[in-house]
């Protein structure tokens, strides 16, 4: 069954959300599954996005990171299930910086593992709005405008040299053998680029090479990031673009989450520095 309609729904929900964000960004007075304040955006993107995907005749299931449950809908041969992170990053609403919509396209009902992705797709809400799509092992970047699409790259390869590296959570927070692994990678000469969206992060390490990664830390050792919301699709846009994923241990995609808002942690970039990032954590106690 062809994805294409899953990722017409996106572009077009993408720029519905990209409107709609001037005015919801306050917040509402329910928490998300994962114990988060929500912005009105969050609950509006979440909606519109829900609404949009299960209308199609290939989904029959929708879950986000903003609902407890599966969302079920109709029947289909050879189904689509959809993961969605309708608006991560959204606590940049507040500081006006850059966001975006994560999509996961499954083959098996969710909790799935990385194994069943058939498809991810991400919408950054930057200074214009882009979107990116991969499936059958090819990534493609899309300008998108009201809706359309139009073609920047049909063939997004992550540069072989790495210029950037950005992780999450507070420095003092870091195991040491993690922040050992820092220190090193900065002796390359890598710049630090972080925008505290996931989106936004994983767009600069497919622009310019690099790492962006969000760590366990002390008292957290899963981390922050939802491995079937952000961990999962994002590890197979990565690496379907010729870079690697790991959650400290192993990729991304051979991961299967136990629940739909399990955390984990989350490194996407080129397969040098995750594979660096790899060997100091089996070395230590990161
Ligand atoms: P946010 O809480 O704003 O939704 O999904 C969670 C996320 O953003 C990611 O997009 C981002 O990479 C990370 O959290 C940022 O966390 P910190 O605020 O701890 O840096």
């Amino acid at each position: 069954m062809s994805v294409e309609p899953v990722f017409e729904a996106v572009a077009a929900a993408g720029s519905e959300i990209r409107d709609a964000l001037a005015e919801r960004r306050s917040y509402e007075e329910e928490q998300n599954p994962s114990g988060e304040r929500q912005l009105a955006a969050d609950v509006y993107a979440d909606d519109l996005l829900g609404e949009r995907l299960l209308e199609l005749d290939s989904v029959t299931t929708y879950a986000s990171e903003e609902r407890e449950t599966v969302e079920r809908r109709g029947t289909a041969a050879d189904p689509h299930h959809v993961s969605c992170d309708p608006l991560d990053g959204s606590s940049n609403l507040t500081s006006n910086n850059a966001m975006g919509t994560i999509v996961g396209v499954y083959d098996q009902p969710l909790p799935a593992p990385g194994s069943a992705l058939v498809a991810a797709c991400y919408v950054l809400y930057g200074p214009v709005t882009t979107m990116v799509t991969a499936r059958d092992g090819t990534v493609a970047e899309c300008l998108v405008e009201n809706g359309d699409r139009t073609v920047l790259n049909d063939n997004l390869t992550i540069p072989e040299d790495p210029v950037t590296y950005g992780f999450g959570g507070r420095i003092p927070d870091w195991l040491p053998d993690f922040a050992d692994y820092v220190e090193d990678i900065e002796s390359d000469r890598l710049k630090l680029r972080y925008a505290g969206a996931m989106v936004a992060d994983v767009n600069q390490v497919l622009s310019y090479g690099g790492i962006f990664g969000y760590p366990m830390v002390q008292g957290r050792p899963e981390g922050k990031l939802r491995l079937q919301f952000e961990g999962l699709p994002m590890g197979y846009v990565v690496e379907t673009a010729g870079g690697a994923s790991t959650d400290g241990t192993r990729s991304l995609l051979k991961r299967s989450p136990d629940s739909l808002h399990e955390r984990s942690p989350v490194f996407v970039g080129n397969d040098p520095l995750v594979e660096r990032l790899e060997m100091a954590m089996a070395d230590g106690d990161a």
